[in-house]
C-alpha cells in the first residue's frame, strides 16, 4: 500500500524521499514534516553536525493547496554542510588530484559499513559507502514518516517515544505513562522520562566523550489508538509483527526489536505472559473487551488488540570512535587504527523519533491494508463501517 524510497549521501546536495500510496485529501503542510525533522535533530550526545543542519523539507510533489493528491509525494532536504563538501562529493570527474582526495577512508571502522561495503562494491575509498551508510539518511524516513503519522492523526492514532536506557543507566518508566508522550519526552535532552536518570546519563556521555568512546541505547516506542485487527495470522508477511521488526532492525545501529515485554516472555510461565481478557463496554476499537495487562505488547497473531503497541528499539554504540579500534589500511594492507571522523557520542534520542517514523509508515501500510481507498473519505468511510461493526459485537 505505501512504498516509500530515499537517496542521498551525508555530505551530498541533499536526501529526497519519494512516498507513494498515500489517499488524495489528507491535509498536510510542510510544517507537519519539519517539526518531526527538527524533533530527529534533538538529543545531547550529537556532534557538531547537528549545529550546521536546520533539516526542512520541501514538498516538490504531490500536495496542492495543502492537500495530497494521491500522486506520489516527493520530498527534499537539503543538506547545508554541502557546501563544505563541493569538491569531496562534486559528482562531475575530477583529476585525481590527492588533494582533493584528501578526506579519503581507508582504515575501515569495525562496526561500520566501511570494509563490508568496499569489499562488496569493489571501491578503494570507504567514503564512497559510508556518505550513504550514514544514518544522515534517516532524515528521509523522517520526512515520510510525518506523512504518514498525520494521515494516522485523521483517525486519532498517536505514536510517541521515550528512551528506556543509555549505555548502561536505567531510566524508571512513570508510575501512569502521561497521555502524550511526546510532549512529556521532548521536554528532555535525553528524550526520557525519568529526570534522576537523565541527569547520570548527561555525566556518563561527557565522561564517554572525554575518552572518545560512544554509547547505545533503548527507546520505547508506543502507538494509542488503533483498532483491533491491522496486520494478519494468515501468512508470514502479512504479520504485523514481523513488519515492525523489520522496520526497526532496518534503523542504522539497531541490533534488537522487542514488542511487549519481549524475550522476558521466554523467561516466564504461560500463566504470567499472556494478559487475560475481561468484557468492557466503551471500547468499541478493541472490540468492547480489554487485556487485564498489556504483555502482548498490543499484538496477538500479529494483528492489533486495540490496546496500545508498544515497541522497544535496542541501539548499538555508533562506531565512529575518537579514540579508534585497531584495523587493517586496504591502501597499503599494514595495521592501523581506524579512521576517526566528526561524529555523535550517542544518537539514541533521535533513533527514538526514527523508529517513531517506521512505525508510523508500517501503520499506516496496515491501516490502508485493512480500510484501503482513494480518498480520504473512502478510507474513513471503510474504517467507521468497520468500527461500527466491531463495536456491535459484545455490546450490552
Ligand atoms: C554520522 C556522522 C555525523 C552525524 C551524522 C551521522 O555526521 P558528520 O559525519 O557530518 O559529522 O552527525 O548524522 C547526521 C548527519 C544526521 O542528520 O543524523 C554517521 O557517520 O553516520
Amino acid at each position: 500500500m505505501i512504498r516509500f524510497t530515499t537517496a542521498g549521501e551525508s555530505h551530498g546536495q541533499a536526501l529526497v524521499c519519494v512516498l507513494e500510496g498515500m489517499p488524495a485529501g489528507v491535509p498536510l503542510v510542510a510544517a507537519d514534516v519539519d517539526t518531526q525533522l527538527a524533533r530527529r535533530q534533538q538529543g545531547y550526545g550529537r556532534g557538531r553536525r547537528m549545529q550546521i543542519e536546520t533539516d526542512q523539507a520541501e514538498l516538490l510533489s504531490g500536495v496542492r493547496a495543502g492537500e495530497t493528491l494521491g500522486s506520489p509525494i516527493a520530498m527534499l532536504v537539503r543538506n547545508r554542510d554541502w557546501k563544505n563538501w563541493q569538491e569531496i562529493m562534486d559528482p562531475a570527474p575530477r583529476d585525481p588530484d590527492p588533494q582533493l582526495r584528501k578526506r579519503a577512508v581507508t582504515r575501515p571502522r569495525p562496526g561500520h559499513a566501511d570494509l563490508t561495503g568496499i569489499l562488496k562494491y569493489d571501491r578503494d575509498d570507504a567514503r564512497d559507502i559510508l556518505e550513504r551508510a550514514s544514518a544522515r539518511e534517516t532524515t528521509a524516513r523522517v520526512a515520510a514518516g510525518a506523512v504518514c503519522r498525520t494521515f494516522l492523526g485523521q483517525f486519532g492514532v498517536r505514536v510517541g517515544s521515550h528512551l528506556v536506557h543509555l549505555g548502561g543507566v536505567d531510566a524508571a518508566r512513570p508510575e501512569r505513562m502521561p497521555d502524550d508522550i511526546n510532549a512529556a519526552a521532548d521536554t528532555s535532552q535525553l528524550r526520557t522520562l525519568d529526570a534522576d536518570a537523565e541527569q547520570r546519563m548527561v555525566t556518563l556521555i561527557d565522561r564517554t566523550k572525554r575518552e572518545g568512546n560512544t554509547l547505545g541505547g533503548i527507546c520505547e516506542v508506543v502507538a494509542d489508538g488503533l483498532p483491533v485487527g491491522l496486520g494478519s495470522h494468515v501468512s508470514w508477511d502479512r504479520k504485523l509483527d514481523g513488519r515492525i521488526g523489520a522496520a526497526m532492525m532496518s534503523i542504522p545501529a539497531v541490533k534488537g526489536v522487542e514488542i511487549g515485554i519481549g524475550f522476558e516472555a521466554a523467561r516466564l510461565t504461560g500463566a504470567e505472559v499472556h494478559d487475560e481478557i475481561e468484557r468492557a463496554a466503551g471500547r468499541p476499537l478493541a472490540g468492547n473487551v480489554r487485556r487485564r495487562t498489556n504483555r502482548a505488547g498490543g499484538l496477538e497473531g500479529g494483528i492489533t488488540t486495540g490496546e496500545p503497541l508498544v515497541v522497544r528499539v535496542g541501539m548499538k554504540p555508533i562506531s565512529t570512535l575518537m579514540r579508534p579500534l585497531q584495523t587493517v589500511d586496504v591502501a597499503t594492507g599494514a595495521a592501523a587504527q581506524a579512521v576517526a571522523e566528526r561524529s555523535d557520542v550517542t544518537a539514541v534520542p533521535a533513533m527514538g523519533v526514527i523508529a517513531e517514523a517506521m512505525l508510523c509508515i508500517v501503520l499506516a501500510d496496515a491501516f490502508l491494508e485493512k480500510f484501503g481507498g482513494d480518498a480520504l473519505a473512502e478510507v474513513r468511510r471503510n474504517y467507521d463501517g468497520y468500527v461500527s461493526h466491531v463495536a456491535a459485537r459484545l455490546a450490552d
